[in-house]
């Protein structure tokens, strides 16, 4: 429950303990931490129901890369030992249906607001609070935690014309509830990223004819998903305490210890078994079979070579499989993980197209125009991806001390303490934020992590009788420089990814996470509190 205090200009506002921005795993777990502690918290999230991330992108083939029993929570061992997971890599419905238990086992909706996006975040230096407008209200909270995602501000790339479009138009990231049945239609789909690679199959199983537009060909490793194994599920949660701890101990706390030797020890024949054997058991823990293969540009080679290989393996028109066939480092953009992706271009009723070398001029009324060639088409899906990290943040006006924006500050690129704090903003958090671990680790384990660090922080603050805590210039400037030297010692850096910003036009490029990996980040968290929140101001 808030309180309700009166301004000076005579207007009530609800007062928090903290507010939090955002109903998917990191709000909804954020919530039960504050609950936790006794805390007046209220969530506001923009859509009508709780899932973050899994609540927009509901488009066919939607599922996720990290296997079930990893993505998913470990704070209460109840939860664990009672949900059943049904698939080895659960699909966007189950993965929904478990954070809408998830809601309801603990309670969690009485204090989420939904329909109710966050505006703006004021952060007033006399009070030590945050004003926060939600759409028809404002609300006061000495904590803003903006648990907003690291992929959900979608990008759509501004095509001439895609206004004039007489037929649907969807975005992956933005995708009906009531879905969209595609059976006789013509339907364009843009980009070839996850997104695009996940729709792709089976879209064009329902559609008359599915033109893809590629801009960039991705590397894919088959994700092999089958029904969970009873037996397999009823073991890992017979030992789920330890199972966790080893994933904990990866550099990306999910799937397998990476490999120990350089792919340039091993011998053609050593590596062409290794390969395939990740192949052949799937995910994306193919990039783990030898230690340095996004640090090292010719090991990487043996890696991309390999996955060329199978691609002209699978793809039976010798022409299709090329253009299918990515040249830049694999890895540096986002993997990703398919069911039938490549199979799907021996299909007759899908096309691919080539816009690196004839580009989308325009949309018509009637489809889309390259500079060779107009495709007529009753659809299009853009698969276009987000404004990766920064995005959602950037889009809510938050301003810190002395009214100072965020988006300004972040104008050159993000800058933070830990991903968790940015200076000149006391009390606000950002989960996942840019400079931490985020997307290059188990997002679950992740957004756990934050959510409990800021508890604890939170605890601190006030069993001490501080008002506010915010990180020191120095600390950013030394936490911004150690992200960044560990990016430079990686081959990250060389390709267009989202990664870099380089998906949206004038977006800085720097590389958003950290990629220092998983074990080394808590402890330094972890060593931080130690030494007294090490780096912050607390007064
Ligand atoms: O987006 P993307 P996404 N003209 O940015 C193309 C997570 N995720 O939604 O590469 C033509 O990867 C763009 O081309 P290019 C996961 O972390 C996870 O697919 O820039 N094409 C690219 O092909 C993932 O990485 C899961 O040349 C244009 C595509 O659109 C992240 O979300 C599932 C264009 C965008 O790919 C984002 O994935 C889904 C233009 N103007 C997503 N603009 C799982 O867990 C962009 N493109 C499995």
């Amino acid at each position: 429950m808030s309180k309700t205090e009166w301004t000076s200009e005579g207007v009530s506002v609800n007062q928090y303990d903290a507010v939090i921005v955002g109903a998917g795993f990191a709000g909804l777990y954020m919530l039960y931490r504050m609950r936790d502690l006794g805390l007046t918290a209220q969530v506001y999230e923009a859509g009508d129901g709780v899932g973050g991330t899994w609540y927009w992108n509901r488009y066919p083939g939607c599922r996720c890369d990290v296997e079930s029993l990893e993505y998913s929570y470990q704070f209460s061992e109840e939860l664990e030992q009672e949900w059943e997971w049904t698939e080895r890599y659960a699909g966007q419905p189950e993965i929904l249906a478990y954070l809408n238990h998830v809601a309801d086992r603990f309670d969690l909706r009485k204090d989420i607001q939904f329909n109710s996006r966050v505006n703006a975040a004021t952060f007033d230096d006399r009070s030590n609070r945050w004003t926060v407008d939600i759409d028809k209200e404002t609300v006061s909270a000495k904590f803003c935690i903006m648990a907003t995602g690291c992929l959900s501000s979608t990008n759509t790339p501004d095509f001439k014309g895609i206004d004039a479009f007489n037929g649907a138009t969807y975005h992956t990231g933005n995708w009906p509830h009531e879905g969209v049945d595609f059976t006789g239609k013509r339907v364009g789909i843009i980009g070839t990223g996850s997104s695009g690679i996940q729709a792709t199959p089976v879209i064009a199983e329902q559609a008359a004819h599915l033109t893809v537009f590629q801009r960039t060909p991705n590397f894919s490793v088959p994700a092999h998903n089958k029904p969970m194994d009873p037996a397999y599920q009823a073991q890992i949660k017979a030992e789920y305490r330890d199972f966790r701890k080893r994933l904990k101990d990866l550099p990306i706390a999910c799937m397998r210890p990476p490999g120990e030797k350089s792919a340039l020890e091993a011998t053609p024949e050593e590596r062409q078994r290794e390969y395939e054997e990740y192949w052949q058991r799937g995910g994306l823990s193919f990039l783990g079979a030898y230690s340095d293969l996004i640090t090292n540009q010719q090991s990487n080679e043996t890696a991309a070579e390999f996955v060329r290989a199978k691609i002209h393996a699978i793809v039976k028109d010798p022409a299709v499989a090329e253009m299918l066939s990515p040249d830049h480092v694999i890895g540096c953009k986002r993997p990703c993980s398919d069911s039938g992706y490549f199979e799907t271009f021996n299909r007759s009723n899908v096309t691919l197209v080539d816009v690196n070398k004839a580009p989308i001029e325009t949309i018509t009324a009637t489809g889309v125009a390259t500079t060779d060639t107009n495709y007529e088409l009753d659809c299009i899906v853009l698969a276009t991806g987000f404004d990766a990290m920064t995005g959602s943040l950037n889009r809510i006006d938050i301003r810190g001390k002395g009214g100072i924006k965020l988006k300004d500050k972040w104008a050159a690129g993000p800058t933070t303490y830990l991903g968790l704090s940015t200076v000149g903003f006391p009390n606000l958090f950002t989960m996942t934020g840019p400079g931490s671990p985020s997307v290059l680790a188990n997002m679950v384990t992740g957004v756990e992590h934050h959510a409990e660090w800021i508890s604890e922080c939170i605890s601190y603050i006030r069993e001490h009788g501080f008002k506010r805590i915010e990180a020191t210039p120095e600390a950013e400037d030394a936490w911004v420089a150690h992200v960044n030297e560990v990016a430079d010692t990686t081959l990250y850096p060389t390709c267009n990814s989202w990664y870099m910003g380089a998906n949206i036009p004038n977006k800085p490029r720097v590389f958003l996470p950290y990629i220092g990996g998983f074990p080394t980040y808590l402890k330094k968290c972890e060593e931080i509190v130690q030494n007294g929140y090490e780096g912050f101001s607390l007064n």
